[in-house]
């Protein structure tokens, strides 16, 4: 059985005022050290119901542009649709390890799926205070069941439900964050070009169990996602920072509310006029965080480029047309795109 996850060495070092070196951040990275207390910025939080659409369409964009993070409400997924997916992940993670390893990933063909800890080798060695779960949601036939938590029995149709609600969302985020690149574009245009009903959904379960020193750790490290968008539920314990003007900012916690990420695809889709959002993750003293973002990836052959209609004399393209895999290798490996 695996010995070195989080949630084992949590429970062992519970009563003390330390962790294990491997876990203690350099000063740079502290969240003690490098976090604005004085709450200048908030991150902006976006009603989705608003009658006004092109109202919306202007948030989304202005948020999608300053900030590559916003929060929605009034999405359109039911609360209870929400605390079911919250409760079978929680009930997961709180099984006897053993159990949680029958899900354990098997690393074939460099699949990411399946209960695990250590994702991506960090620069310093370190390691982030947190064991989570991948597995993917969405289309049926990317599904691999083996991922999925058997217990409890109920963890199937929570996830499923989830996901029909959050392709609703998804789609209209797509075509809102098109609208805003200028008139001359249709809804449809961003989310076909980012690989179209092939879009993957890819579920991940962060666990950050407490942590006696979450002044010098950080559950999972500054980064951006490889997605097109990813899309967040937290529980109720804050934890999520984003990067903005040289600073770190805490995400408040909105009942309810969907945290949405602007990845790397749909940067490079726009031709940087989104940025893809720099954050990172920090734990908790006495309480457990969990997080379930859902980041939505084109297929691996997928070709991803800016859009030709924002590429012009004028408007060199910023990035390469490459295949989402080739752009993931060169991600996990730290090699240029
Ligand atoms: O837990 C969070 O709020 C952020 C998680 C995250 O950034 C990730 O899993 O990539």
């Amino acid at each position: 059985m695996e010995v070195d996850r989080v949630q084992a060495i949590a429970s062992l070092t519970k009563c003390q005022d330390t962790i294990p070196s491997e876990f203690i951040r350099s000063e740079h990275e502290q969240p003690a050290n490098t976090t604005v207390r004085d709450k200048l910025l908030e991150v902006p939080t976006i009603d989705l119901a608003h009658s006004d659409e092109v109202h919306v369409v202007n948030l989304v964009a202005e948020a999608g542009r300053e900030w590559g993070l916003f929060q929605v409400v009034n999405h359109g997924i039911p609360n209870e649709v929400i605390s079911d997916l919250q409760r079978v992940g929680k009930y997961f993670f709180e099984l006897p390890l053993e159990e949680k390893e029958l899900c354990a990933k098997s690393g074939e063909g460099g699949s990411i799926e399946g209960y695990g800890t250590k994702l991506q080798k960090e620069v310093e060695g370190k390691k982030g205070w947190v064991d989570h779960l991948f597995h993917k949601i969405w289309p049926p036939s990317v599904i691999n069941y083996k991922f999925w938590p058997k217990n409890p029995p109920s963890y199937r149709e929570a996830n499923e439900v989830y996901a029909e609600h959050l392709r609703k969302v998804s789609r209209k985020l797509f075509k809102w964050l098109t609208l805003g690149l200028g008139p001359e574009f249709e809804g449809h245009e961003l989310e076909e070009a980012a690989g179209g009903d092939d879009l993957v959904y890819q579920m991940k379960i962060n666990y950050y169990p407490p942590c006696p020193r979450p002044d010098l750790a950080l559950g999972v490290p500054a980064h951006t996602d490889m997605s097109t968008l990813t899309i967040l539920v937290p529980n109720e314990v804050p934890g999520l920072q984003v990067f903005k003007d040289e600073r770190w900012y805490d995400v408040k916690y909105i009942p309810n509310a969907l945290v949405v990420h602007i990845g790397d695809q749909i940067e490079i889709l726009s031709n940087g006029k989104y940025k893809a959002v720099f954050h990172r993750s920090t734990v908790n003293k006495v309480s457990t965080r969990m997080s379930w973002p859902v980041f939505l990836e084109p297929p691996l052959e997928f070709e991803v480029g800016p859009l030709p209609k924002l590429v012009n004399d004028q408007n060199p393209a910023k990035f390469k047309t490459k295949k989402f895999k080739d752009y993931l290798y060169c991600k996990l490996n730290k090699l240029p795109q």
